[in-house]
Parts: structure tokens; sequence; C-alpha cells
């Protein structure tokens, strides 16, 4: 815990009176060779309840059955500023208090004016007329059109903890109940977990990196390719550790070079006084194929390297130097594509070669199209280096996302699962024994690339390429959603709610009025993790405790926990007992804890007893070992390439890819290569001059928090911020502070503007995850009040190989608003709730 006071980050909440002295802090974790913090403290702050979020571990101060304050673990060595908005998000107007129906659904039947989506017109209706209205569609679609009818892939973030993963729990009501579509891969890296496995024989962005402490010593020169990890890692896919400050800070003592590639000059670039070069964006391949000529012609590769360890560098050679299709990759090439100088290309070349460098990739580069060839193109140029598998050397793709911390020695806690399916005992109503329909024999469907999401609903029927393999739409009919909100994150909003008008129903359950609730035809209000009980492990890499998530306050309204939701759903259908296996909430969780207990046992670790531990109002830390310390991304690998194999057809980097190359995808080449996207700034068919970067946000996690308090500290006029370099602001008459339209032809925002040297000319930043907020949701193309970037971005697959999303792809105009800006609306309470509020519930449904 090294971090002064000073840290230039917006992301600090302050921890006055919880840094403990040295000697308690050794009486709360590592005494007597006991794991467990087993509090012998009195009531102090350090007792109040415990809980956990993916903005990090809380503790709650609670008046009245009020959440009043949150307070910061005092473990936690960089406590993020977003826990505020966690505790407000609770008592939030967005809040969905009762089960509510479309009006139009609830009278005319499903499918009634799905242009009526999102206008509000919402009833109130009872929990059980809700359950009832859902069990009973679900039913009617499986039996009319089978159970490849309904879409469960439900993607999104939703909370932790490992009992109310509420998508996991859909998944079983789902399998439980019939079979349903799901979905494969995500929106953060699947350009880079498909292409990976071809190149280095793992996901690689789920890979533990090299820790910053062996950076510290060995490496010399840092890149941060598109990648920002005092942002990003503030956050956790479980609970997120932070050890990243430390981490940075013992880089920057260490006097280690930082070069950031990247439009914005990042929080961790300015941490770490790192030298800006902000390329042309989507022309990272571009900049790598002239940084990579550079290599090759000055003989600064390291060819023993690409012999012994890798495959296919003859065929790429002849690609860069222009034998294949006559365009020699030079450093003037690519400056004329990415905009760097070709002199600085080759200066970039010269300092690669001449000093141990890691080279560390984000995930923007692969969120855009033809977003396999960027880090296919990083490892070919890390291999080139030849430093791969050498302390402080070759490529990483995790370390914005909380990897470089340690892992502890610790076991892991198993979570819900989605279930066995469904046992022949447990026929759905109006199946026989030997019925062979879809419906009766659980067929679970298929599984579509996720970000295709839109495409399946436009095309039932159409068959796609997919990584060597074939999917064809099923024609869907239902979509259930819980934990993630789609009118936030996928591309193209107004090509979206075209594609939404295809179904006849829309489930949602949340806890806020996102604008994907917004746009179903039943809502169900479900209860934050702050009311209910849970467990979860801190750190995605480090791992380094297991938290007991303790209820805060008691559920709002008349929220219920999804758990509950289904359960209720699954009675409807006689399949209860199925679903619950008889348990409650604190029974899964000691079960879970058992499991984590005896899998310690069989590492040689005790772990307390289920209620010391959940009595605690402590996590259970863990050791960590001096390996994992001293932990090398490769090293087995370069140590030993025939017994640590990649796992690759050639236990080797494949350069150049035969698996690839079989599949013959004009949009993915066998080796990396440069393609044009669809859209780029300055590209030779791009419409709009400006680039428009939908960075992940500082101030949120996607949608998550935007209907807090936090907003007060970034939105500009009540809008999403729009960063603008002072020339294009100039050039379009803007200044801070100024509302204006952002507009191409898929849609059109308001944003607020903030001037800022910190980005390139040419690009402008809006952040995902801002609230759709549409003028007239009956009107395509209406304008969206707030500033959801999704309006703009392209929906575009990244290549037959992956169909991953393009997010990062898309390029607008921008101009001043003209006249009396329309009031967001977004973030008040539904009006129609508002009024339900006097009604018992149940009178109208
Ligand atoms: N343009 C652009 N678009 C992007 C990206 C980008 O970079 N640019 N990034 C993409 C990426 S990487 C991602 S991961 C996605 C993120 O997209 P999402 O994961 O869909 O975004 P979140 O805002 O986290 O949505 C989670 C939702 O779950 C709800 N929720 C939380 N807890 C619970 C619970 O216990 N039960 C239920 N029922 N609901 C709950 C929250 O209220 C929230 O509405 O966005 C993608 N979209
Ligand atoms: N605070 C916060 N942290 C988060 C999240 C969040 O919502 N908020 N979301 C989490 C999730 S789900 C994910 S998937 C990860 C996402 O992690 P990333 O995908 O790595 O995050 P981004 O912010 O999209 O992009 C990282 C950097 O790439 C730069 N960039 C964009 N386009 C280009 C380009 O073409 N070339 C180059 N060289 N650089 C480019 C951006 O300016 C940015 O600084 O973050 C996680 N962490
Ligand atoms: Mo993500």
């Amino acid at each position: 815990m090294s971090m002064g006071n000073n840290r230039p980050f917006p992301s600090q909440l302050s921890r006055r009176s919880f840094i403990k002295s040295a000697a308690a802090l050794a009486a709360l974790g590592a005494g007597g060779g006991s794991l467990f913090a087993n509090g012998a403290l009195a009531q102090t702050p350090d007792r109040l309840p415990l809980s956990a979020s993916h903005w990090g571990v809380f503790r709650a101060q609670v008046k009245n059955g009020r959440f009043e304050k949150v307070l910061p673990w005092e473990h936690d060595p960089h406590p993020s500023v977003m826990l505020e908005g966690m505790r407000d998000s609770i008592y939030s107007p967005t809040r969905i208090k009762y089960p509510m129906v479309r009006r139009a659904w609830l009278e005319q039947g499903p499918g009634a004016d799905p242009d009526g989506r999102g206008t509000g017109d919402f009833v109130r209706v009872s929990w059980d007329k809700a359950l009832d209205l859902v069990a009973a569609e679900m039913t009617r679609v499986r039996k009319t059109h089978g159970n490849s009818a309904v879409y469960g892939g439900s993607y999104g973030w939703k909370s932790v903890g490992k009992v109310h993963s509420c998508r996991v729990l859909l998944w079983r009501m789902l399998k439980l109940t019939g079979g349903f579509v799901s979905s494969v891969g995500n929106y953060s890296n699947a350009a880079a977990s498909v292409i990976l496995p071809h190149v280095i024989g793992s996901a690689g962005v789920v890979d533990q990196c090299t820790t910053y402490e062996m950076l510290a010593k060995h490496t010399k020169v840092l890149v941060m390719w598109g990648c920002n990890p005092a942002n990003t890692s503030n956050i956790a896919w479980m609970v997120p550790d932070h050890g990243y400050m430390d981490g940075l800070d013992v880089v920057k003592k260490a006097g280690v070079k930082l070069i950031c590639i990247d439009p914005v000059r990042t929080e961790t670039c300015q941490f770490l006084d790192g030298e800006w070069i902000a390329p042309k964006p989507q022309t990272d391949v571009a900049m790598m194929l002239g940084i990579a000529h550079v290599l090759y012609s000055e003989k600064l590769h390291d060819e023993a390297f690409l012999k012994k360890y890798a495959t296919g560098f003859e065929d790429f050679r002849k690609y860069l130097v222009g034998e294949t299709d006559g365009v020699a990759k030079t450093p003037e090439w690519a400056a004329d594509i990415c905009g760097i100088p070709a002199d600085k290309l080759r200066e970039l070349a010269r300092t690669f070669a001449g000093n141990r460098t890691m080279l560390s990739m984000g995930w923007s580069t692969q969120r855009q199209h033809h977003g396999e060839q960027p880090p296919w193109m990083l490892v070919t140029l890390a291999a080139m280096l030849g430093q791969i598998g050498l302390p402080g050397g070759g490529f990483a793709f995790s370390y914005h996302y909380n990897a470089g911390v340690p892992t502890h020695d610790s076991p892991s806690v198993p979570g819900m699962s989605d279930g066995r399916g469904r046992a022949l005992a447990d026929l759905p109503p109006g199946c026989t024994p030997g019925n062979t329909t879809s419906y009766c024999m659980g067929d679970t469907g298929v599984s579509i690339p996720v970000s295709r999401v839109v495409e399946m609903l436009l095309n039932p029927g159409m068959t796609i390429d997919f990584n060597g393999s074939k999917v064809t739409y099923p024609d869907i009919k239902m979509a259930f959603w819980a934990g993630g909100n789609p009118f936030a994150h996928h591309q193209d909003r107004n090509e979206m709610l075209r594609a939404w008008r295809k179904i006849d129903t829309f489930v949602v359950n949340d806890f806020q009025w996102t604008a994907t609730a917004r746009h179903a035809d039943i809502v169900l209000p479900v209860t934050t993790s702050y009311e209910r009980n849970d467990i979860e492990q801190v750190g995605d890499f480090a791992l380094s405790h297991i938290v007991p998530m303790r209820k805060i306050v008691e559920p709002l309204y008349e929220a219920r926990s999804d758990y509950d939701v289904y359960a209720g759903i699954c009675d409807r259908l006689g399949l209860k007992e199925q679903y619950t296996e008889g348990l409650t909430e604190i029974d899964w969780i000691r079960n879970f804890y058992e499991k984590a207990r005896m899998t310690a046992r069989a590492k040689g670790m005790e772990m307390p007893v289920f209620d010391a531990f959940w009595n605690s109002e402590d996590a259970l830390e863990f050791p960590v070992k001096q390996a994992q310390k001293d932990f090398v991304g490769y090293a087995a690998f370069r140590n030993d390439p025939l017994l640590s194999a990649l796992g690759t057809p050639s236990g080797k980097i494949e350069i150049f890819s035969k698996a690839i190359a079989k599949m013959k995808y004009d949009d993915c080449p066998p080796h990396p290569t440069w393609m044009e996207p669809i859209e780029r700034l300055d590209g030779p068919t791009t419409k709009y001059p400006l680039h428009v970067a939908s960075n992940h946000p500082i101030y949120r996690l996607h949608s998550q928090l935007c209907g807090t308090v936090l907003r007060e500290k970034y939105a500009v006029a009540g809008r999403e911020p729009c960063w603008i370099n002072p020339v294009d602001a100039a050039r379009r008459g803007l200044k801070d502070g100024d509302v204006a339209r952002a507009f191409n032809d898929r849609g059109q925002i308001l944003v607020g503007i903030k001037v800022s040297e910190d980005i390139r000319p040419g690009v402008i930043r809006i952040d995902e995850g801002g609230w759709y907020d549409p003028e007239n949701p009956r009107e395509e193309g209406t304008l969206c009040r707030y500033g959801d970037v999704n309006n703009l971005t392209s929906s575009v697959a990244t290549s037959r190989l992956a169909q991953a999303t393009s997010a990062q792809t898309g390029s607008c105009e921008l101009e001043k608003y003209q006249g009396t800006p329309p009031k967001v609306a977004v973030f008040d309470e539904p009006e129609q709730q508002a009024r339900a509020a006097g009604m018992p519930a149940g009178r109208a449904g």
C-alpha cells in the first residue's frame, strides 16, 4: 500500500478513517497460521456489514434500515469512487418498483403494437399475474414454434455473487422448462479470444501476465497499445482487488519508459509520464507492419527465435516485403495510413529491438472491423523481437483487466449451475413420454455468436460462417433478459429497434428502468445484490480473498431476487422442486463455501467452518507464493518448447495458420494482414469526418451507475460528454459546455462538448453505456437526448472467423444544437410507475 495521497485519478475515495496500523493489519490477515481474519476486533467501523460489488469490497453504515454511507474496505489499496454510485443506485428514481406489463401487449396479446415499445405505456400488475403471464407465454411460444423460438442469451455484466448470478439462474430455468437459443462469446474480446487460440494456443485474453514486480525489475520499455489499466482495472468481473495502482507505481518508480499508442492521452499515460503517440484509430495493423518492415530490413528481428518457436514467418515475410501483393509495407506506406511519420516508426522499431520491451495491448483494437488482425500482428511483432518468455519482454493482452497482480494460492468457489436440463420425469405441460417434438424433448436449440443477435432476428433461416463451422439462425418469437442492457451494449441502435419489432414478447428482469426495461413487454423488478446474501471471490487474476456478501437492506418496493422469480415461473410449470433442489439462499452459499473448503484442504490449507466465516464480517485472505510473484508469461514455453508446447496444431506460435487457411475466408487471411475497415478516419470511402471512439467509462461500468449521482461528475449540460480536440471544435464553432448533435446515416444523439488536448484531432470520444433516451420512440432514427453512442456505431461483424462486435468502427459529424435542447427524461421515474404507486397491486391487471 505504498501509494500516496496525491493520485491524479478521479477514482479514489477517501480512506481517512480506515487506514490501519500495520499491527492491526497483521492481526487481521496473517496471524497465527490461520487464513482467517477471525473478528477479534471490537465494534469499530471494520465490524460493519461487509459486502462486495464490481467496484470493490465495502462496508455499509445502515440507519433505520437505510444504507446511509458506504465505507471502503480497509484492505482495498485503491478504493473506487464508483462505490458511492453503487449505494445511490439502490435509491435512484430509476428503481423499478412493481411488475409492469406494456398495455398493448396486455390488452391485445403478444406482438401487439411493437412500435409502441419504449413509449412508457405500462400497467402495474401483481406478481402472481406477471408470473402467470410469463409462464403461459413461454409455453405458448414453445408449443407453437419450438424451443428454438426462445432467445435466452441474456448477455451482460449483472452483479457479483456466486448464487444470484442472474444469467445462470435464467439459463437454469429455461433449460429446465424446455430449451432455448443461447449465445457464445462476449462483446469484450470475442475477436481476440477466437483468433489467439489459432496463434498461441490459448485465449490469451484471460492468461495471467508477467507481474508488475517483474516488469519493474526487467522491462526497459513498456508499450501500452490501446491499453489503459488506470481506468479499466477499477472494476472486475468478480470483485476488483485494485492491485493495479501499486503495480503501476512500482513500474513508475523503477523508471520504465512508457509509450502509449492511443488516440487518447489516457490516465495511464498521464500517471506514468508516458510518451503519447496517437495514430489514426483502426490503423494499428498498418503501423505494426511498418515497424516490422524496419525490423526486417535492418536485420533487427530474431531469426533464431522465429525458427525455434514460430511457424509461418516465411509466408508473412513475403507479404511484408510485397512479394505476394506488390506492396512493400515500408514505414512510408504505413505512415500514409496511420498518420505517424515514417521516421517515428523507424525509431520505435529500433527502441523495441534495442531494449527489453513488453508490448501490452487492450481490447479496443480487436473491437473493430477485422479485429482479429491487431492481436495477431502484435504477437507476430513480439515474435520478431524474440523476447517472448523472457522476464519483462514479449506481449500481453490483460494488463488493463487486472492481470499482473500475483495469483494467490486459493481454491475457486463454485457458482450456481445452469442445471442438468430436464429429466424425462419433468415433461412440460401437454407432453407425454415418447413425444419427440423439440418442445417436449427439451432441445436446447443453437448458440449464436453473441453480437449477431440483431442479424439473427432480422434473418431467420440464414446460415453464417463462424470459426470453421456454420450457424443457422432460428426464428425468435420471445426473448428473456436478465443482467444485461442490450439497448446500451449493442451497436446500431436503430437497426436493433427494427429487429426487436419482429418478436412477440420481450421479458426483462432488472432493478432499474434502463432503456432495455423501457422497451420490454413484461418488466420484473429484482433486488440489487445489496438486498440479498451471497458469496464471491476478490480479484479476477489475484483470487486473493473469499468475501461474505451480507444483505445490507431489505428488498425495496416489490423487488424479488431473480432466483425467486424463476422459482415462481418453474412453480407454475410444476418444476419448482427441481429448480430449487429444495435449497434456500443460505444453503447454496454454505454448499459453495464447503466445496471451496474441500479444495483448499486438498491443497493443504484449512479454512474455517462456514458459520465462523459468515459471521466474521471480514473476507478470508489467502497466501501468495513467491513463484507467483515472480511469474513471467510464456517462460515455460521458452524454456522447453517441447514439454510446454503451445496448444496450437504445431505447438508453436503460428504466424501463418493452416487451420485458418483451410477456412478460405476472404475477410480473415491466414497471416496478419492490413485490411481497410468499412469506415475509418480519412478512409478511402468514409463519408463522415470524425472517428467515434467509444471508450469504457471512467465513472461507470458500462451503463451501470449511469442513473446515479455520479453523473454530476462527468455530464456536460446534462448529457454524455463528447471529448473533442480544440482544432475540431473551433472548426465547428463549438466550445466547452455546448450541446451538440452527433449524427451519421445510422442515428443521431445529443452530447455535451468537452474540449480537450488529450484527444487526437479527427477523433471524438463518447463513452459507451450512456442510457438511450429516444425523443419519439415510434419514429425511426429519432434523436437520443442523452447520448447513447451506439446510435452511431456499426454492427458489422469483425469477420467470418470470430463474428465479433465492431463497436469501435464508426464515424460521424458534429454540429452545435440550435435552440433549446429537449429535456433528458431517461433518469426520471417513468410516469406510469409513479401513478401506479397508489394503486393496489393487481387492480389494473
Ligand atoms: N460502442 C460500444 N459498445 C460497447 C462497448 C464498447 O466498447 N463500445 N463495450 C462492450 C462490452 S466490452 C460490454 S462487456 C458490454 C456491456 O454491456 P452490459 O453488460 O449489458 O452492460 P451493463 O451496463 O453492465 O448491464 C448490466 C445490466 O444488468 C442489470 N443488473 C445488475 N445486477 C442485476 C441482477 O442481479 N439481476 C438482474 N436481473 N439484473 C441486474 C443492471 O442494472 C444493468 O442494467 O457493452 C458492449 N458495448
Ligand atoms: N471504469 C471501467 N472499467 C472497465 C469497464 C467499464 O465500463 N468502466 N468495462 C470493463 C470491460 S467489460 C471491458 S471488456 C474492458 C475493456 O477494456 P478495453 O477494451 O481495453 O477498454 P477501452 O476503453 O475500450 O479501450 C482502451 C484504450 O484503447 C484506445 N483505443 C480505442 N481505439 C483504438 C485504436 O484503434 N487504436 C489504438 N491504438 N487505441 C485505441 C482507447 O482510447 C482506450 O484508451 O474494460 C473493463 N473495465
Ligand atoms: Mo466487456
